[in-house]
């Protein structure tokens, strides 16, 4: 991964970047951060590792601002600029999964791949709710905990917008309240497992997934275990440079460091990648 400058607009180069879990048509997604990600990426190959657009939100209500339209149209333009987009369907865009196995408009659909980093260690890439079987919670807390993740995000956005004003930076409160669950430690950890467990069955070396809303990149079990994280509660992307280093990155914390250089001291130190549960999921 290299900066380079593009007149006063740095760019960031990779060999590959995975992101998930946008979220399009709900209120928690943070599109303008991820509008900043795709202007400064240039990737040779971009994955969309599910729910990108949330159908499930769609459904209960329409809500399409004009920046999650532009989301679209710049992953468009990313395909048509050249770079190879994979898009693999998670449990929120799950219509989309019919189409795996087609291109569509430069876009490659899958349902899972193996994706072959330059270092030539390989990973298996899935959204993730594959596992939610293996890590069971009940039909009660699924659904109380997706009220109170609406609700934790609502207040959330609050809460964010006056740490703005005062020259803060990203900040979730959601997460916040889920670090000290420990029930959403034990959830995470036993994803964790399960998608460890899932590439070593396929003899892989690691893998790649979203869906719990929590970046991270760890060894489990001798696996080489990368969650991207989301863009509702942090703004992260997982990149690939050209010798196969994995990477996160918290966009949040990146653009705010950009953009608001004067802002130095006040602002708060880089908000560690904290557990988070994906309720919504
Ligand atoms: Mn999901």
């Amino acid at each position: 991964m290299s900066p380079s400058s593009v007149g006063s607009r740095p760019r960031l180069k990779v060999r590959t970047a995975f992101i998930s879990d946008v979220h399009l048509g709900f209120r928690g997604c943070q599109a303008e951060y991820l509008l900043d990600f795709l202007s400064r990426i240039d990737a040779e190959e971009l994955v969309l590792v599910g729910d990108i657009v949330d159908l499930w939100s769609l459904r209960r209500s329409v809500y399409w601002p004009v920046s999650h339209h532009d989301v679209l149209k710049a992953i468009l333009r990313i395909a048509r600029g050249g770079t190879r987009v994979i898009y693999v369907p998670g449990n929120h865009d799950e219509g989309f999964r019919e189409l795996c196995g087609a291109e569509v408009a430069g876009i490659d659909i899958r349902r899972d791949f193996i994706h072959e980093a330059a270092d030539g260690k390989r990973y298996l890439v899935l959204h993730g709710d594959d596992f939610d079987g293996a890590v069971k919670f009940s039909g009660l807390l699924k659904d109380v905990g997706e009220w109170f993740y609406d609700v934790m995000l609502w207040l959330g956005r609050g809460v964010q917008a006056v740490r703005r004003r005062f020259g803060f930076g990203y900040w979730s409160l959601a997460t916040w309240v889920k670090t000290r669950v420990p029930d959403a430690r034990l959830y995470i950890e036993r994803f964790e497992r399960a998608a460890a467990h899932a590439a070593a069955r396929h003899g892989l070396d690691g893998v790649i997934c979203g869906h719990i809303h929590r970046p991270g990149i760890r060894e489990v079990e001798g696996i080489r275990y990368c969650n991207d994280g989301d863009w509702v509660e942090h703004c992260s992307a997982l990149v690939e440079d050209e010798r196969g280093q994995l990477t996160l990155l918290n966009w949040a914390e990146f653009a705010d460091a950009a953009t608001a250089p004067s802002a130095g001291g006040s602002r708060n130190a880089a908000p560690e990648p904290a557990p988070a549960l994906d309720t919504a999921a």
